[in-house]
């Protein structure tokens, strides 16, 4: 039976002034599709939405619920070990240890799923006893994080995607390949911590605490900068009082049990797990912030080509760079053109359903056969307001890639691809009523 498809309404833009200055927190019920997408993704600010989770499979069972409480909730949670073990078996996890730095980062490791349990478990019930005298602060602080469960385990649905962040063209790009995702389960003991830094390729990213509390500090774009070193370098920690020393413009979040962070592009953070915290989390990148995400994959290509200019006269000396930008980035010039391709197709790929033969034919035969509706996440649907915006926000993407001079100079596959899809997009759609 098809899914029952909710939709993602997104209307044009109202002309208004949305001055933020701090982070609020919003009911996610409440807040609309489209005001998350004008006021938070489209203008790259922060966010909390409440109640997200209610219904997840993961708060209901990963959870144990006890009542009456020092704190004046009416319930505590406990981690319900047995059913992690049970539901999910004795896979190999990576874990972080938040004691030990290795390349400014913690160092990695991988364990099994059931030893980190144990040692959670232990930990607890050690903190439990009272006047212990285990010492845990000099010992390893092992972090699961950066777990790629879901895709690991397809069929097992213990989240839903929220619909603010359905429009993932990340993830949509990556799921339709069958390839890698950016999609993330993060369990940690009390004290288990992420170290300073902004996502990966400059996206957005979700966290929903599925339980505990994190602490984040947030750096408007541009802020960090004040933190470098002489060598250029980003320190690997920070804290408040060094943020002030600095004269750093930063915010304070607490994020409790069923809320979602949204992290703009660029913001550099550092989050700590103030209590035994669960979370899932997603990066991703969608038309509010293409143009950043190219912007750092063109700035990232710069300094490549700058570190071996000396080599400039070798035979493909733009292939070398490209597999170097792939290394570096994690995505070079060829990667990021075919999702914008998959992306354009599968929403002209709607426009076209029942019109434009011609275009039709210039499209990827599988898209064509199937007469689906697009759907993100299975459960999510683009109104045509919104697919017509994407359409837009590509085809203007499209003419700043064509005066890259890497782009511009070969003029090869990539400028070829970048042309044909501006053409495809134009003689599609009648973009003139977009703002
Ligand atoms: O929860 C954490 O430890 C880190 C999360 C994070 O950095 C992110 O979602 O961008």
């Amino acid at each position: 039976m098809a899914p029952d498809l909710k939709l993602l309404e997104l209307n044009p833009p109202i002309e208004s002034h949305c001055q933020h200055n701090s982070i609020e927190r919003f009911d996610g019920k409440q807040l609309s599709y489209n005001d998350f997408f004008w006021h938070f993704m489209n203008t790259n600010w922060p966010v909390i939405l409440t109640d997200v989770s209610n219904n997840w499979e993961c708060r209901k069972n990963w959870l144990q619920y006890y009542q009456g409480t020092s704190n004046g909730n009416r319930y505590t949670a406990t981690i319900n070990f047995n059913y992690l073990k049970q539901r999910i078996g004795n896979r190999s996890v990576p874990v972080a240890n938040c004691n030990r730095e290795y390349y400014n980062s913690h160092a990695k490791s991988e364990m099994k799923f059931y030893d980190f349990l144990n040692y959670w478990q232990q930990k607890c019930e050690r903190e439990k006893v009272e006047n212990s005298n285990v010492e845990t602060n000099t010992t390893d602080i092992l972090y699961l994080k950066d777990w790629h469960l879901k895709a690991e385990s397809p069929d097992y649905d213990f989240y839903e995607v929220p619909k603010h962040f359905a429009s993932d063209w990340l993830n949509e790009y990556l799921l339709s390949n069958k390839t890698d995702d950016y999609r993330f389960v993060y369990m940690g003991p009390k004290d288990t911590w992420t170290p300073f830094h902004a996502d990966v390729f400059g996206s957005f990213s979700w966290s929903t605490n599925i339980m505990g509390c994190k602490k984040w500090l947030l750096l408007p774009n541009g802020e960090e900068l004040k933190l470098k070193d002489h060598l250029n370098n980003l320190p690997f920690r920070i804290d408040e009082s060094l943020l002030e020393k600095k004269g750093v413009q930063y915010f304070t979040v607490l994020q409790t049990e069923n809320e979602a962070l949204f992290v703009p592009s660029g913001w550099y953070h550092q989050v700590w797990n103030q209590s035994d915290t669960i979370s899932i989390n997603h990066n991703w990148f969608n038309s509010c912030n293409l143009e950043r995400i190219w912007h750092n994959l063109a700035a990232a290509m710069q300094q490549v080509i700058n570190e071996i200019e000396d080599c400039r006269q070798m035979d493909n000396f733009n292939e070398h760079c490209q597999t170097m930008l792939r290394a570096t980035f994690g995505l070079n010039y060829l990667d990021f053109i075919q999702l914008i391709e998959t992306i354009t197709e599968r929403r002209l790929h709607c426009c076209t359903e029942n019109g434009n033969e011609d275009n039709r034919s210039a499209l990827n035969s599988d898209q064509c056969s199937s007469s689906s509706r697009l759907a993100f996440f299975n459960t999510h649907t683009p109104n045509d307001y919104h697919i017509r915006h994407d359409l837009h926000c590509i085809q203007q993407l499209m003419k700043i890639m064509l005066e890259d001079p890497v782009i511009f100079e070969n003029r090869t596959f990539l400028y070829r691809q970048c042309v044909r899809l501006s053409e495809l997009i134009s003689s599609t759609l009648s973009l003139s009523t977009l703002n």
